[in-house]
């Protein structure tokens, strides 16, 4: 927990199974969002859950603000890539988090429930304002309660992310919890992180203590989901790695951080176990196993690039899929906001 739960605390009553996430449209995905977060989306898509997926751009401006043509091109691109990995919008709810206005009511109901301390510990917020705290947004500081908005103006159970966001999602139910407390309700889940597979935490190509990210200044750091053949062959052959070749073992992949990412990498987009990998590579030099990574990778994203392409040429079917998604969206939203108001006392016309 990252703050003391307050006494006498009851967890959650039983609250029908809904599943929340979203991702920043703050640059191009990368391999990191897709196999921690998109590959995972699509999975849950089929298990009976009710599935809410939101491009989250109110984030977005928050480290910095983007040219706003490149925010619309990258807010489509990721609802493309969204549907080019395999969200359905008819099975799923998919829009954009600034059409639904309720998330940042919400949110303000919550910056005023959520402690500046609690914020100040997130590491995200330490990672990005840097030395520079003093010049960071506001909105910066305010992300984690907006990302609680996010997930509890739906009341969603269960939050598929990466390892990164893990911190992020206990703040959520801090404030679910001291909402509830405060108020002496109920209203609020306990939301479940979802946090599985061989790659919750993808690291960077040239760094394997960094984790690979969008907003990272060297592109070789990562794979693009838009990446070509040959542009992968060539980030995955220049990708860092040490001069032993690969063990027969999982325990023989600790202290190897940039072998052990380039497994978890091989092992996700394969559907395998780590285990089962290491089976089949052990004893490979790197010179053997990354072109059988990078074929692994073109098989498996080229079909997405080229989707997201041929979706990227129709944008007015794209608003219409986020119009018609934040409609949807709304008809949860709008009586759990108005029941919150009313919680809280907030007389209503
Ligand atoms: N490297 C990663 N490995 C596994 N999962 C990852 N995610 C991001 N990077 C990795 C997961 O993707 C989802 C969306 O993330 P986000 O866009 O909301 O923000 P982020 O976590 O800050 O992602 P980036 O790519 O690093 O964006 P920037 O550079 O803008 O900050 C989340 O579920 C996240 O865990």
């Amino acid at each position: 927990m990252t703050a003391a739960q307050p006494e006498g605390v009851q967890t959650s009553p039983a609250f029908t199974p809904r599943v929340f996430s979203g991702i920043q449209p703050s640059g191009g995905l990368t391999l990191g969002n897709y196999l921690g977060a998109i590959k995972r989306f699509v999975d849950m898509q089929a298990d009976d859950f009710e599935t809410i997926y939101c491009v989250v751009d109110l984030h977005a401006i928050t480290a910095k603000l983007l040219e706003p043509d490149a925010l619309r091109q990258q807010t489509r691109e990721l609802v493309a890539g969204y549907i080019a990995s395999g969200i359905d919008p008819t099975k799923s709810i998919l829009f954009n988090q600034s059409q639904v206005v309720e998330h940042t009511q919400l949110a303000w109901i919550f910056n005023c429930v959520a402690r500046v301390g609690w914020m100040k510990r997130m590491t995200q917020w330490k990672d990005k304002a840097g030395k520079n705290q003093e010049n960071a947004s506001l909105g910066l500081f305010a992300y984690p309660a907006l990302m609680a908005a996010d997930i509890l103006l739906y009341h969603a159970t269960h939050v598929p992310v990466g390892e990164d966001q893990k911190q992020h999602l206990e703040l959520t139910r801090d404030i679910a919890i001291k909402f509830n407390h405060d108020y002496g309700t109920e209203f609020f889940p306990i939301t479940e992180p979802v946090i599985e597979g061989a790659a919750t935490r993808v690291m960077s190509l040239r760094d394997g203590s960094k984790k690979m990210s969008k907003s990272d200044p060297s592109d070789a750091s990562r794979i693009n989901m838009t990446d070509d053949a040959d542009t992968i062959a060539q980030k995955v052959r220049k990708a860092k790695t040490d001069p032993d070749a690969l063990p027969s073992e999982a325990e023989g992949l600790e202290r190897r951080p940039e072998a052990r990412n380039l497994v978890n990498i091989y092992a996700a987009l394969a559907e395998q176990s780590v285990e089962a990998v290491l089976r089949d590579v052990g004893g490979k030099p790197f010179s053997e196993f990354k072109p059988m990574l990078s074929d692994l990778a073109v098989e498996r994203l080229s079909p997405i690039s080229g989707e997201t392409a041929r979706l990227m040429l129709h944008p007015d079917e794209i608003d219409a899929i986020l119009r018609g998604g934040a409609d949807r969206a709304r008809e949860i939203a709008t009586p759990i906001l108005k029941k919150t108001y009313d919680i809280v006392g907030m007389v209503q016309g």
